[in-house]
């Protein structure tokens, strides 16, 4: 196993000061650390982090045995990089809380200024061959300037906090910066698929770079981006739940609360937490009624954080404030409806409570994940419990069988709450069964071997830039498979592989040259010509009414074979009714961008931008693919961005699947060739069997075996192989 060198903002310890200048070292407890420690551990790798306080020289040796390595940051920088750049321009923007961030110009120079801190202590320590994995929005330029300084290393990142959508995050000063220091990474985790998505559009949108399949080309590297979300440390949790202590801490509960049934909020004292509108709609759920007033409690525990920070100790005011109105309202003698606590409990105390609550009232206004759901869940294998979970919290995507609660709307939730308070137990355990086994299934060793697995596998997996080849030395492969073949087939793009781009796209129509390629070709016995192109099946009709080729349009949508008059459609008629709403937000983007324009095809709409200016055509194009992207999802179309169109079309329909269409009825051949230029002919260079062929036409990534500079190369290397088949014997094989 190689060394893994694991980076975070802070070590996985607290150094507390004892008597006068003495040190003690505590390991801290949770599931990120409990879940990293095992691979600390078996790779003999080191931990990199800030140690919270300086370390004395014996409690540094104490640490040098325990393999972590503490990164120097001097007080007031770190102050501005921590709680200023990460805690208040970062943190806040990323939960949305956009009015919330303070993005100066000097905090971000803390931020860069420690983050290169880190890079320079990591490569004072990493070798070659090492894996390193970055933790959390602290440390987001950190990939990249590891990148430049241990070239070779697989680096991997993760998120802990939500990556919001594009839109939000462009708010961003230094947003470029920022993603250009998550590039250096080999692999990106974040906790949902729709963190992956807004990250990716992100790219795409700020830095003009495409994705294809989770994965992006940049400096002639690969990056991926996958969610992985995060597993508790179950084993921990429930040692700390039922354990002695915790059982004892149970029953002294039980006995203080008698037959009231609890409602438990645990969350650190954040306003992303939403622990306000938490207690409004305790207080809306109880004064709308007498019965739960006397049957049910609040115990809500505000663990203490970032306390240096003004808008925490202002949300701090707040929530007390809101608890004693709501206790002064609806209390009392030796009865009140919430208790509040401002402290951290230990493990086993938390472990209590979990099992004590009826309902885990968890109403994050945004929350990365949320892990106080899982742990709530992993402690409730009676059944007896009931999750409320706020659907802004990353967890609700694994935890489907929750009552979800929006908790900006208070009604709502309190009826949610009521709900949940009112269940009965055979609904509680259905619900309940299911989360607890994915739970404990997915747990944080889980996580960990999965994001590793990635990691190390990135490489295996990934999309390669194909080798840019003459089309003499193409030929002198191809041309004498083809000439040897007992049936062959070829399916050739048009616009851009066979034919050059033009200024008008209606200007495309084949030249004599290609024309008489197509015929000698469709000369050839034994070899099937297929042209296969986006373009609409009447273009393509009459272009190629002479040529004895077979023609596929609109992406595999329409074929009609080589004598035939008529067109086949391919697949059942597709549901059209996308085109209503996309065709206006097509209309408004080409009047605001001159020289752009719309196409119309049976199953798909074109925006086509090859005659607008560069960058405005692509400024433009970013825009629309992200508004499209947004007012499409979940309808059935792909958008796809091609060689300046972007082509909005009928889900499922694509040259790939032409490609399985025509190999399955005339199939199987003793030589393919597949040519394309774009993301659509991905579609089939993906698909194809190992045996078969396939070149791109330009640079870029691709699952092409091989590329070329031109159509010009393509219909060379055409002529070249078309003589080879005539001449069998000429061929030296
Ligand atoms: C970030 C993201 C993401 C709480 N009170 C006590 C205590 N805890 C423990 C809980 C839980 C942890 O703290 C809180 O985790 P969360 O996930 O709820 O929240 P963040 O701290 O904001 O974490 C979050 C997470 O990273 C992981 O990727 O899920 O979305 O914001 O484990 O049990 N532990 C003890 N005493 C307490 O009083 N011992």
């Amino acid at each position: 196993m190689s060394r893994v060198i694991l980076v975070s903002n802070r070590l996985p310890v607290t150094i507390r000061r004892s008597r006068g200048s003495e040190q003690t070292l505590d390991m801290s407890a949770g599931g990120l650390v409990t879940g990293l420690a095992p691979l600390h551990a078996k790779s003999n790798g080191v931990w990199i982090g800030h140690p919270g306080e300086n370390p004395n020289a014996k409690t540094l040796e104490e640490l040098e045995k325990r393999r972590l390595v503490p990164v120097d940051v001097p007080t007031r920088e770190y102050r501005s990089y921590y709680e200023g750049y990460s805690n208040t321009a970062l943190w806040p923007l990323f939960h949305y809380f956009v009015e919330r961030g303070e993005f100066d110009p000097a905090q971000f120079e803390a931020y860069r200024s420690v983050n290169e801190r880190f890079a320079d202590k990591v490569a004072s320590i990493a070798e070659p061959d090492d894996l390193i994995w970055v933790h959390d929005y602290q440390l987001m330029l950190l990939p990249e300037m590891l990148r430049q300084r241990v070239p070779s290393a697989r680096i991997g990142f993760f998120l802990h906090i939500p990556f919001p959508s594009s839109e939000t995050f462009r708010v961003l000063p230094q947003r470029t910066q920022i993603l250009r220091g998550l590039l250096g990474a080999d692999l990106i985790g974040v906790h949902t698929y729709e963190y992956a998505e807004n990250l990716q559009r992100s790219f795409r949108r700020l830095l003009g770079i495409e994705t294809v399949r989770g994965a992006l080309r940049y400096s002639g590297r690969s990056v991926r981006i996958q969610s992985h979300p995060i597993g508790i440390d179950t084993d921990e949790m429930r040692a700390a739940a039922f354990s002695k202590k915790a059982d004892h801490e149970l029953v002294e509960l039980k006995r203080r609360i008698g037959d009231r049934q609890v409602v438990l909020g645990i969350d650190r004292l954040d306003y992303t937490k939403g622990l306000p509108l938490k207690l409004m709609a305790w207080r809306r759920l109880l004064s709308g009624s007498q019965r739960w007033r006397r049957g049910a409690m609040l115990i809500q525990l505000a663990v203490p954080s970032r306390e240096n920070i003004d808008s925490y100790s202002q949300q701090k005011d707040e929530v007390e404030r809101l608890v004693g109105e709501i206790n002064g309202l609806y209390g009392s003698p030796g009865r009140v409806p919430i208790h509040y606590m401002y402290q951290t409990v230990s493990r086993e105390e938390l472990g209590a409570l979990y099992r004590l609550a009826d309902v885990a009232f968890v109403s994050p206004l945004r929350d990365g994940l949320n892990l106080v759901a899982k742990e709530y869940v992993a402690c409730r294998d009676d059944g007896g419990g009931v999750l409320a979970l706020s659907e802004f919290a990353g967890a609700v995507s694994e935890l489907g069988e929750s009552l979800r609660l929006n908790p900006w709307d208070i009604e709502g939730t309190a009826a949610q709450i009521e709900r949940a308070l009112e269940m009965d137990f055979g609904e509680r355990q259905e619900r309940m069964r299911p989360m607890y086994h994915r739970v404990v299934q997915n747990d944080v060793h889980r996580w960990v071997e999965r994001f590793m697995s990635a990691l190390t596998e990135a490489e295996v997996e990934e999309l390669q830039v194909p080798p840019q080849l003459q089309s003499q030395v193409l030929a002198g492969t191809l041309g004498p498979q083809l000439a040897t073949a007992g049936k062959a087939l070829l399916m050739l793009d048009y616009d851009g592989s066979l034919r050059e781009f033009t200024e008008r796209y209606e200007d495309a129509e084949p030249t004599p040259e290609i024309l008489e390629i197509l015929t000698s070709l469709g000369e050839l016995d034994g070899v099937r010509t297929y042209i296969n192109s986006g373009r609409d099946r009447n273009t393509l009709g009459e272009w190629f009414s002479g040529a004895p080729v077979s023609l596929i349009a609109e992406h595999g949508s329409w074929i009609r074979e080589a004598g035939d008059a008529k067109w086949t459609r391919m697949g059942p008629p597709p549901d059209l009714r996308w085109k209503e709403s996309v065709r206006p937000v097509l209309t408004e983007y080409s009047e605001r961008t001159p020289g752009a324009r719309i196409e119309e095809k049976s199953s798909a709409l074109v925006w086509h931008y090859r005659e607008a200016d560069d960058a405005l055509g692509e400024w433009q194009a970013l825009e629309l693919m992200s508004v499209l992207e947004d007012m499409l999802s979940g309808s059935p179309v792909e958008i796809l961005s091609g060689a300046r169109i972007i082509e909005i079309r009928q889900q499922g329909v694509d040259k790939g699947r032409a490609f399985e269409h025509v190999n399955e009825l005339l199939g199987p051949f003793d030589f393919i060739l597949v040519t394309g230029d774009d993301r659509t002919d991905e579609d089939i260079f993906a698909r194809l069997p190992d045996d078969a062929y396939s070149v791109k036409v330009g640079g870029g990534q691709s699952s092409a075996r091989a590329a070329v500079g031109s159509p010009g190369s393509i219909r060379r290397l055409l002529r070249a192989m078309i003589g080879a088949r005539r001449d069998r014997t000429g061929t030296g094989v």
